[in-house]
């Protein structure tokens, strides 16, 4: 433990914030008798500027909140219930290995899913002795998909991943696109850059169905209907080479495949793509002459934009802006989407990096997957850094998935979540606030130390301890052999490049050689075979179910004419921090109220084939007529049903990456009168001793906690 700084009895320890959030923030945690006091921002890294969000203020309340999982245990009721009996570590893993040994040996190692996602994206709580452990064990693999496949299949298509502009170039440009990303709150450090730009003259234009903090201040608001960016996108390609702004000697020298993203954009004139997208054609056309004629002109492409069928042609469209454009090649100009890929860490270091050839199987599926009849079954899931009752598409079948009673389920969480309730055996996970790690930011470019503020809370362990020891238990030898996450840390930071590594070492802080924002095309190229820009690359022409950039049309009410999108809310990452908010509440355009009878606040019921969601409404003009939206990341206790938007949304996957279409949810909303409300029994628990939702529902959908 580092104790940096100490006063009257506190220390403050230095450390970064490595969850799923593009700014990685540097962190000052205070202490105080081994407790956690205070966590603030620092100014170790640039972009955090000394503020946080105030999530991350209010961790502490999940690292001693009553949701905390803080012992092993195994069930001891029915599924899906959260009846547990306290275990020893001893217990519950050799519970873990007699099942996965019993499995191997009955059906194949292959019956076996690990499950994880982004609970914690820092390096070393996972794809470390976790990887090993399932790759050596012969399971089955996940493909990562549920957030940014498509976007990363665009990125990776055309550029090779280049890495994007940082938030410090911002004040720079003239034009600022903030398309499908909405940094107010899902990376609330770009937004004081975007306002300098502005201060600066830069005009902003916002693309998005719903009015965001920045909508609100841009010079033009493109409220576009979820899912149609490509012809948007396209329609602005069609009028850059049709008024001859396309930047030929650019394209010429850098790109390949101009003449076919040409042809794919010819029948998207402004009028068309408008109708389509539900805008005024004459702001379209303003908003790609703008395009045209300003530079540095930047774009910030979100993930809002991705999850849908056309989410991969959008991203891909959208990407291809500046390419064509012109747009590369000065300070301010370009694009930001994932930094993700910035860092050439090499995971060889630490880990075995040949590829397994196990089935793999796609993470927007668990539901599917674990009620279909497959061959294996799967009969063990191994769920870590991962909610997916919460976060998976097709909620339903994923709780009927998981009632199966042939089905072993391991949730090593940090607190009791949706998916834990359906454990057969839970096992406690420390908090970045407990262990080491290191963040890298996928918006921010840097690279830092997390390192423990406190011991670990109770019985709480690390992932690499714990899959170290499955390891050690199952007979399966891992490449660096770390046993604990300070031996880890040193194992992954042999994979770091110098000079970050020294950076990393001296400061905490490693900042790429080119400083906190790169010029493209100066600093940074695509990072493709030949160094091209590939614009309509063959492998995602392949792919892509209507060719790259095959616009397909809406899928189509059913008598659900409403399409539910759910964004990043600012009470939770993801749905990490659940436990500590208060219900969820549906948004919608009066239009769409009036035609329905439904009044402000009143309880209404969500609905399509896939599932009901019941909740309050709150009536806004913020949202376009004939889209609604409701948070990501809902408990099931944030509802008045114990379904969240996730029930609503289906399994079906985007155009390219394999990636999850929770914004092609197409539903009905039919206001629930107050008789079936009052006084009626929501039978649904949580968890023993936190927050009990049996009771009666309050009239206004709240659910009364006991
Ligand atoms: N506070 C907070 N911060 C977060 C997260 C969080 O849950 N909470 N999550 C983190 C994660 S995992 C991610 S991936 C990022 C995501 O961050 P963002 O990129 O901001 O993604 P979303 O929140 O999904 O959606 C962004 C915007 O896209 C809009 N949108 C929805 N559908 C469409 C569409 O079809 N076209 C267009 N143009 N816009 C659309 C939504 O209205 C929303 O305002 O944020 C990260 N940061
Ligand atoms: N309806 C709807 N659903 C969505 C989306 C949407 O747009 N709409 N977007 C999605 C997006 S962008 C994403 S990224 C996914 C995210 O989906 P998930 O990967 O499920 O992310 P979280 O909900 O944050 O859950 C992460 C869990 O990991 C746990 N955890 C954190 N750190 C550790 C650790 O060190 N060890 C262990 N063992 N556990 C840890 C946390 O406590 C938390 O319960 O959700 C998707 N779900
Ligand atoms: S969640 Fe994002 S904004 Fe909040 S502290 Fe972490 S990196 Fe910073
Ligand atoms: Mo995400």
């Amino acid at each position: 433990m580092s104790a940096d700084t100490m006063t009257w009895g506190h220390s403050t320890v230095h450390s970064a914030c490595p969850l799923d959030c593009p700014d990685s923030c540097s962190l000052d945690v205070t202490v105080g008798e081994g407790r956690v006091v205070k966590i603030d921002g620092s100014t170790r890294q640039p972009m955090t500027g000394g503020y946080i969000c105030a999530k991350v203020r209010r961790f502490g309340e999940r690292v001693y909140g009553e949701s905390r999982i803080g012992y092993p245990a195994i069930r001891s009721g029915a599924k899906g219930r959260a009846a547990f009996e306290r275990a020893t570590w001893d217990e519950a893993l050799d519970l873990i290995v007699t099942r996965m040994t019993e499995i191997r040996d009955r059906s194949g190692a292959e019956a076996i899913l690990p499950f994880s996602y982004g609970g914690s994206n820092g390096l070393l709580s996972q794809d470390t002795t976790d990887a090993e452990l399932f790759q050596d064990f012969g399971a089955s693999r996940l493909a990562r998909t549920v957030c940014a496949a498509p976007t990363s299949a665009a990125a990776i298509g055309l550029y090779g991943k280049m890495t994007g502009v940082g938030y410090a170039d911002y004040p720079l440009a003239r034009l600022i696109v903030i398309w499908g990303a909405n940094p107010s709150t899902s990376g609330i450090h770009l937004v004081p850059y975007v306002q300098q730009a502005q201060k600066a003259g830069a005009i902003l234009v916002v693309i998005d169905p719903r009015r965001t903090p920045l909508a609100r201040r841009a010079d033009l608001h493109l409220a576009v209907r979820p899912g149609t960016d490509l012809v948007v996108a396209l329609a602005v390609h069609h009028f850059l080479f049709e008024h001859g702004f396309a930047d030929e000697s650019f394209l010429s020298a850098h790109a390949v495949g101009a003449d076919r993203l040409r042809e794919r954009a010819a029948p998207w004139t402004t009028a068309r793509a408008a109708a389509i997208a539900g805008i005024d054609a004459d702001d379209l056309e303003s908003f790609a002459r703008l395009y045209a004629e300003s530079s540095p002109a930047l774009i910030r492409c979100g993930w809002g934009l991705e999850r849908n069928r056309n989410g991969g042609s959008a991203a891909a469209a959208v990407l291809a802006l500046p390419a064509v454009g012109g747009k590369f090649g000065i300070r301010g100009g370009g694009y930001t989407m994932s930094n993700a890929a910035a860092w050439a860490i090499d995971p060889s270091a630490w880990r075995s990096t040949a590829e397994a050839d196990t089935r793999i199987i796609n993470m927007n599926h668990l539901g599917r997957v674990l009620t279909e009849p497959i061959d294996p079954p799967v009969e063990m899931l191994f769920v870590y850094n991962c909610n997916p009752v919460a976060t998976m598409p097709d909620q339903n079948r994923v709780v009927r998935g998981l009632l199966r009673e042939d089905l072993f389920t391991v949730v090593f969480d940090q607190v009791m979540t949706d998916t834990a309730m359906f454990a057969d055996v839970v096992l406690p996970a420390t908090t970045f606030l407990e262990g080491y790690d290191i963040a890298k930011g996928y918006g921010a470019l840097s690279l830092q130390l997390v390192q423990p503020a406190i011991e670990p809370v109770a019985e709480a362990r690390p992932n690499v301890q714990v899959f170290a020891e499955l390891a050690r238990r199952l007979g399966v030898t891992t490449k660096a052999g770390a046993q604990t996450d300070a031996e880890a840390l040193l194992d992954v930071l042999q994979g770091v490049p110098e000079p970050s590594r020294g950076q990393l070492a001296a400061s905490l802080v490693a900042i790429p050689d080119y400083g906190p924002s790169p010029i493209q095309f100066v600093d940074v190229f695509p990072k493709t075979a030949d160094g091209k820009v590939h614009l309509c690359p063959e492998s995602l022409d392949r792919e892509a179910p209507d060719g790259l950039y095959g616009y397909q049309p809406d899928p189509g009410d059913h008598g659900h004419p409403l399409a539910l999108i759910s964004p990043a809310s600012d009470k939770t990452i993801s749905s990490t921090l659940g436990e500590l908010r208060g219900p969820g509440v549906l948004e919608m355009h009066p239009n769409d109220a009036r035609a329905r009878g439904i009044e402000n606040e009143d309880l209404v019921r969500i609905f399509n084939s896939l599932g009901q969601m019941e909740c309050e409404v709150s009536v806004t003009d913020a949202i376009r007529p004939g889209t609604i939206t409701a948070p990501k990341g809902l408990w099931r206790t944030h509802t008045a049903n114990g379904s969240t938007t996730n029930a609503l949304c289906p399994d079906t996957l985007t155009d390219l990456g394999g990636g999850a279409c929770f914004n092609d949810a197409r539903v009905e909303v039919a206001k629930v009168v107050e008789a079936e409300w009052e006084g009626r029994d929501v039978s649904f628990t949580v968890a023993p001793g936190t927050v009990s939702t049996t009771g009666p529902v309050s009239k206004k959908g709240t659910l009364t906690e006991q």
